[in-house]
């Protein structure tokens, strides 16, 4: 390697991992600027650890498709034009639609790349602020909300419990496959590492999933659940609990509501009554619930397959009843609450309660769907679009999302985006989604980006924080210089605010900055004032912090800050409920606990129903340009049981065609005793190859994309999360 090359350190922005990097750089003017991302062994958080994906923000920096300066529709096709330009027609498409129609008019729609960015991360609420649109939606709705209402209602911010996995003894595991995706709302780089680490030291790990996961594999107990049904078994392992005299909240009692009226209300989920629901023996159960009390230690924890499924936030609360029946909530080894350095909303406010959060105040125009943190459900864009009316949908602002590959019933999401007045994309690709844009503004590459990760650093398993610069200057062509991504999203806040396309955006990213400082404002500021911009506003969040950290300290020690590990006994402090206490049975659950008690009488076995899947060599939709990652035998295949296939006629290899309520799509045939007779599996994020996409490798794959299965009408009604899994389907030989 030449003698000038240089090495610089970043987090990696991909995933919630948050791996440390260490990237080796070409001398400037040589042709391949990065020469190496390697695991940056120094890091505080992930000791080197690096997945397949972590080594490619080369590729993806360097990929010609990837736009460098923003492009316009005219006539059907994008042209590339100056940012001037490009805001100008910003201006020109969206504001006489806004003036015309009031601002519902234009919808927003918030991806999942921007909660790793931080310019979207603190510049999207000026934004939407501005927009004054009630007509906000993101990949929540798709992903974590039950998990967010369930915390914020039992503890009154969302103040998510994580598995202590370096101490625990005992890990249950449901809907979650950290092997493939580095963990999710469970920041621990190096998952993997981490669950060997409990085996080694004599723990057990139990994972509840309809598929043979890669995490399946490694577990000592695996549970293949009928998909939807995880919330029947965790009731059931809480009245095991509370019937055999299990429960011992301890501590907690005394700080919680509730507990009393939990044994009357579970009493119906016996291991024998949900065992042919869940499709799992009742002495398991039962001995599972018998298993997490006697543990030494023991964390439940549940993701994407106990979120997006019809019992989402059922779901998600029980995996914390049980966690705090079994005497495992914020202590060492349990489910424990992280502290990151820019203070999350449990640190905020004054310890020991708040005004806890409300749900549903305003409703959905045409579904009614009831809003919860200030977002509709994703059901409810489509029908926003196609219906006439008062405050019809007209145009549609993007940062950061795909929802034409992410959301449900995909074909009538693509077709309502067409019809769109105007369309403005923050994204760095032309896409599923974007392709129906007006207009396209690229954010910089990660490389070019700096980086702080302000969402997922509160939900550590191990408190630490981690600041890098960017790696690599802004590109500069016959255009100019790109843009930061925080300038692009403050130059739309002002032409929506109506300043001008052309307006200086200083005095809007010093009212951010204002706002964040608050009350103890101009003395605060005063000590950032050399700073702008994203890194003015992180200085001030982390020197308001728990840590009282500022930037510059962060600066200097560029493989992170340890903060040590998660602390104990943060309740009652870190709660913000009204009454104080952890509500154990918030009044939404006591509620929607009737929906379930209908459900086991169900005829749960009837139907073939389908869930998802990822592999650790993708991420979502938009990763599938990068050749080293994509090549190789086709990963988007149907799973089927071999039972399944017989009974069908379907043969390995061969296409079977899929449908559901809303689509169709024809797959290739995967035939595994990996998944549960009775279930299918097919990942979501691929089937880019649609007319006006420009993603050339992305295009060359067979994939297919399985939301154009999913039910925009089956959703978790609590949450208005679409239930992504355990959708019904039949399957036959094309
Ligand atoms: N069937 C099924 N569907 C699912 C899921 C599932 O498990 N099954 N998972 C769901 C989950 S968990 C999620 S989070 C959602 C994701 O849903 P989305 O966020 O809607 O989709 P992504 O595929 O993440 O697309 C991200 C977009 O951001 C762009 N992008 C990448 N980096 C940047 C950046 O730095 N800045 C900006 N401005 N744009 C960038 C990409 O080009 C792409 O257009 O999908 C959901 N959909
Ligand atoms: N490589 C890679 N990593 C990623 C992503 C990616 O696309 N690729 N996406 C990132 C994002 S946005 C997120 S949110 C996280 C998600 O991270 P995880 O929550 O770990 O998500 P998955 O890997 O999809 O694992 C979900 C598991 O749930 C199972 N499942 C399906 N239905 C049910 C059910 O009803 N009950 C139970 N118990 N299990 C069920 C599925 O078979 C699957 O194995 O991953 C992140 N990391
Ligand atoms: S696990 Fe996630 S954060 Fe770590 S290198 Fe892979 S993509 Fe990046
Ligand atoms: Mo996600």
């Amino acid at each position: 390697m030449a003698d000038d090359s240089r090495t610089a350190y970043r987090t990696c922005p991909l995933c919630e991992a948050g791996c440390g990097l260490e990237i080796t750089l070409a001398p400037p003017g040589s042709a391949d600027t990065v020469q190496r991302i390697r695991g940056d062994r120094d890091d505080v958080f992930s000791r080197g650890f690096i997945c397949p994906k972590g080594s490619t923000l080369g590729h993806l920096h360097d990929d010609p498709d990837r736009l460098r300066h923003p492009v316009v529709k005219r006539d059907g096709v994008f042209v590339e034009v100056g940012w001037d330009e490009a805001f100008a027609e910003v201006e020109a498409r969206l504001m006489p639609i806004l003036d015309e129609h009031g601002r519902d008019a234009c919808a927003i729609y918030l991806g999942n790349p921007g909660a790793h960015s931080i310019g979207p991360m603190i510049y999207n609420r000026a934004l939407i602020t501005a927009l004054g649109t009630r007509n906000r939606f993101s990949a929540s709705t798709v992903d974590q909300r039950p998990k967010e209402m369930s915390a914020a209602m039992m503890f009154g911010s969302v103040a998510v419990p994580v598995p202590d996995l370096d101490h625990t003894d005992f890990l249950l595991m449901l809907g979650a496959n950290p092997y493939a995706s580095n963990g999710s709302l469970c920041t621990a780089p190096d998952f993997p590492g981490r669950l060997e680490a409990i085996q080694a030291r004599g723990g057990t790990i139990v994972v509840v999933d309809p598929r043979r996961s890669e995490t399946a594999v490694k577990a000592d107990r695996h549970l293949a659940i009928r998909p939807g049904t995880d919330a029947h078994l965790l009731a059931a392992i809480a009245n095991v609990l509370l019937a055999d005299g299990l429960a011992a909240p301890g501590r907690l009692a005394e700080h919680t509501n509730g507990l009393d009226e939990l044994p009357a209300l579970l009493q119906p989920y016996t291991p024998e009554t949900v065992a042919p629901v869940c499709g799992i023996e009742a002495a398991a159960i039962r001995s599972l619930a018998h298993d997490l009390a006697s543990a030494p230690t023991a964390a439940v924890y549940g993701r994407i397959g106990t979120c997006t499924q019809e019992f989402g936030t059922l779901a998600s609360w029980l995996v914390d009843v049980v966690n705090l029946l079994s005497g495992n909530l914020d202590r060492r080894g349990g489910a424990m609450f992280p502290m990151g350095a820019t203070g999350q909303p449990s640190t905020k406010g004054t310890p020991g309660s708040g005004r806890g959060t409300r749900f549903g105040r305003v409703v959905s125009r045409v579904g009614k769907h009831p809003e919860s943190f200030g977002e509709f459900s994703v059901a409810a864009l489509p029908e926003e679009i196609e219906t006439p009316g008062d405050g019809q949908v007209r145009a549609l602002v993007t940062v950061a999302g795909n929802p034409v590959s992410s959301n449900p019933n995909a074909n009538r999401l693509d077709a309502a985006l067409a019809s769109l007045e105007c369309m403005v994309c923050v994204d760095p690709y032309i896409n599923e989604t974007t392709r129906h844009a007006d207009v396209i503004l690229p954010p910089p590459s990660a490389l070019q980006k700096s980086h702080y990760d302000l969402a997922l650093l509160n939900f550590a398993v191990h408190n630490v924080a981690n600041y890098s610069p960017a790696v690599l200057p802004l590109d500069t062509d016959d255009h100019g210089v790109a843009m930061n991504e925080w300038e692009i999203l403050l130059r739309l806040t002002a032409i929506v605010s109506g300043m001008g396309a052309q307006a200086d955006i200083g005095p809007l990213d010093d009212m951010v900055a204002a706002s964040v400082a608050g009350a103890a404002g101009d003395e605060l500021l005063a000590e950032v004032a050399d700073r702008r911009g994203p890194e003015r506003v992180l200085d001030l969040m982390l020197r308001t912090g728990p840590y009282g950290l500022t930037l510059t300290e962060l600066e200097a020690n560029p493989h992170g800050v340890d903060l040590g590990p998660l602390q104990p006994d943060r309740i009652p402090d870190l709660l913000r409920t009204p009454s104080g206490k952890i509500e154990a049975l918030p009044d939404l659950m006591r509620d929607d606990l009737a929906r379930l008690d209908q459900s086991l009488d169900r005829d749960w076995a009837s139907s073939l129903v389908l869930v998802g899947r990822r592999h650790v060599r993708s991420n979502n939709s938009w990763m599938h340009n990068v050749r080293v990652l994509v090549k190789g035998r086709n990963r988007c295949t149907l799973q089927v049981h071999p039972d399944d296939a017989e009974r069908l006629g379907l043969t390995d290899g061969a296409p079977a065609r899929v449908r559901s309520r809303v689509g169709e799509v024809a797959i290739d045939v995967e035939v595994t005793d990996g998944i549960r007779p009775g279930v299918v599996s097919i990942p979501h994020g691929f089937g880019q190859n649609l007319p006006g996409v420009r993603l050339r490798v992305a295009q060359e794959y067979r994939g297919v994309n399985t939301n154009v299965l999913t039910d925009d009408a089956f959703a978790d009604p609590v949450s208005g999360n679409i239930a992504l899994n355990g959708v019904p389907v039949t399957v036959e030989p094309v």
